[in-house]
């Protein structure tokens, strides 16, 4: 039943997961042409690579497995990229365009984290440059030191925009999918289970009654004549019918029971933990409220009579199924419908 799809987390693990396997392979590209000679050959500036290819290597490794929460490895990769940038551009002479991954790096982190895990990392990137600034080894002039503050701080606004966005729409798309799970579960007239969920959850049911070994009861509701009130009223009376009888029954059953529309004007119900006397009482109250209740519809008065076949359970086997438990309780029904309607019958197994 578990219809929650998570299209943003998987957006993000892929995105952070090949993100990863990218920053590697920039990292080592920038190795290869240092090592032709391309860029000048700086043996700190290889350790410091080295170091973040390793930390990277592992994390990549790490996200594959699930047990390990994704906020931490992309805060680590991103941190240590940040870090290495940061290092490079106060090390090297060559940095015009050093720092804009910077600026990627932190659009980056907006895309695959939380807004307030991203602004960390914009906040931690400008006190960085400002440090190896004023420290005197950055080796950008004033302009070009502030260009690169005044960067940061508009991507990280873009990036928030975007964050806010994306929030947006995955809201949007929880919110569809709750709509969906709802079109899919419920009885669209009378807003109760439908057959579907109540064969889903009636079978978790069973085995949890199974388990705690408890009793349960299961009734098969039908109201009598219901074609005549179609006939007489209408269908749409026959529509107010239903619905009523739904509202008249919740309020008779414990919130823990299962109540479902099967089709048409029959009705399952889901006794849990009741024993026979239970179920008689239960069952009684449910004939009673409904035979006492008149539906006005346009003025008509519509009076009505339900008709219930029951079959209770004292032990459950793990092999039990609810096909067979609603196929002998309406058996029973069939004779509560033969035998004058308006009461209930207990199945009783033939000999
Ligand atoms: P019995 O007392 O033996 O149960 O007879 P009945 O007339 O209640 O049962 P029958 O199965 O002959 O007729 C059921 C009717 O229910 C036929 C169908 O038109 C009507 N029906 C089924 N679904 C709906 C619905 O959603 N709305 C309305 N108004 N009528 C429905
Ligand atoms: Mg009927
Ligand atoms: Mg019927």
């Amino acid at each position: 039943m578990n219809i929650n799809n998570n299209t943003f987390e998987k957006f993000r693990f892929t995105v952070s997961k090949h993100g990863i396997l990218m920053a590697i392979f920039i990292a080592m590209v920038f190795e290869i042409l240092r090592f032709f000679n391309i860029f000048p050959p700086s043996q700190l500036i290889v350790v410091t690579t080295f170091i973040l290819v390793a930390i990277l290597s592992l994390m990549y490794i790490l996200i594959q497995k699930s047990n390990i929460k994704l906020i931490y490895i992309q805060w680590i990769s991103l941190l240590s990229v940040i870090t290495y940038i940061i290092f490079q551009t106060a090390l090297v002479d060559y940095h015009k365009f050093l720092p804009i991954w910077i600026d990627f790096s932190i659009i980056i982190a907006f895309l695959i984290m939380d807004k307030k895990y991203a602004l960390g990392l914009s906040f931690y990137s400008l006190v960085g440059i400002i440090f190896i600034y004023n420290l005197g080894v950055y080796k950008l002039d004033f302009f070009s030191f502030f260009t690169l503050l005044f960067s940061i701080v508009s991507f990280s606004i873009l990036g928030y925009v975007i964050s806010l966005q994306l929030n947006k729409y995955e809201e949007d798309n929880k919110r569809q999918k709750e709509k969906l799970k709802q079109l899919v579960l419920l009885d669209e007239l009378t807003q109760i289970f439908n057959r579907r969920a109540f064969f889903e959850i009636a079978t978790k049911l069973l085995k949890q009654a199974n388990r705690e070994n408890k009793k349960i009861s299961v009734l098969m509701l039908d109201i009598d004549f219901f074609k005549k009130i179609n006939d007489t009223y209408g269908h749409e009376a026959g529509d107010e019918v239903l619905k009523k009888v739904t509202c008249i029954i919740q309020k008779t059953i414990r919130e823990n029971d299962i109540f479902a529309r099967l089709g048409g004007e029959e009705f399952v119900i889901l006794l849990y933990d009741v024993d026979i006397f239970d179920t008689k009482n239960i069952a009684s109250k449910i004939l009673e409220a409904i035979r006492k209740h008149k539906i006005i519809y346009k003025s008509n008065k519509i009076k009505i009579t339900m008709s219930i076949g029951i079959y209770c359970i004292d032990t459950l086997n793990t092999n039990d199924n609810i096909k067979e438990f609603l196929l002998k309780s309406d058996q029973a029904l069939y004779e509560a419908k033969n035998t004058g309607k308006d009461k209930y019958v207990f199945y009783k197994e033939e000999k």
